[in-house]
C-alpha cells in the first residue's frame, strides 16, 4: 500500500515524526509532498529552514521513501493518480478538508501530537535571542 503526506515539516520535531511513523505503518511506501519555500508564502506560512534542507531531514527519516515538492493546493488528485496512491494521510488539525479526495483513495486524518509545535519553537528561539 502506497501512502502520501502533505507539509511543510519546518524544524523537524516530535510530532512530524510521529506523523510520518504512523502514516508509514499504513502501507509499505511513504510520499511526503513538501511544500517549496514560494508555496510557504502562499499558505502564508513563513519557514525557518529552506526547501532544501527541509528535503535532506525527511530523506533521512526512515519512513520516508520518497520526498515531492508541493507547489501548489491542486496538485492532490494528480499526484495520487502519478504515484498510484492507496491513502492520503494528515494530522486532523486538517480533518475534513481534503474529503474530496475519496473518490480518489482512502483519507485518513491521524491525531496530532501535541508536543512541541514549530510556532513554539520558534518563540522560544525568539525568547533565548532576547536574553
Ligand atoms: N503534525 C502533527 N503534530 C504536530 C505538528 C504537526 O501531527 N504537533 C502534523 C500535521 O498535522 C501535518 C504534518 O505534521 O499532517 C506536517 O505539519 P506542517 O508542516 O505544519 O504541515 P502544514 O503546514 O499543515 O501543511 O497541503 C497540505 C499542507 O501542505 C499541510
Amino acid at each position: 500500500m502506497k501512502i502520501i503526506t502533505y507539509g511543510t515539516y519546518d524544524l523537524f520535531h516530535y510530532g512530524h515524526m510521529n506523523l510520518l511513523k504512523r502514516a508509514r505503518e499504513l502501507g509499505d511506501f511513504l510520499v511526503v509532498a513538501l511544500s517549496t519555500d514560494e508555496f510557504n508564502r502562499v499558505k502564508g506560512k513563513e519557514s525557518i529552514m529552506p526547501y532544501s534542507q527541509r528535503k535532506e531531514i525527511l530523506e533521512a527519516i526512515r519512513y520516508v521513501d520518497l520526498v515531492i515538492p508541493e507547489d501548489n493546493w491542486e496538485q492532490k488528485i494528480n499526484d495520487i493518480k502519478q504515484y498510484e496512491i492507496d491513502v492520503f494521510v494528515m494530522g486532523d488539525d486538517w480533518c475534513g478538508h481534503f474529503d474530496f479526495l475519496k473518490e480518489y483513495c482512502q483519507v485518513i486524518y491521524l491525531p496530532r501530537t501535541e508536543v512541541v509545535s514549530s510556532t513554539m519553537l520558534k518563540a522560544a528561539i525568539k525568547d533565548a535571542e532576547c536574553t
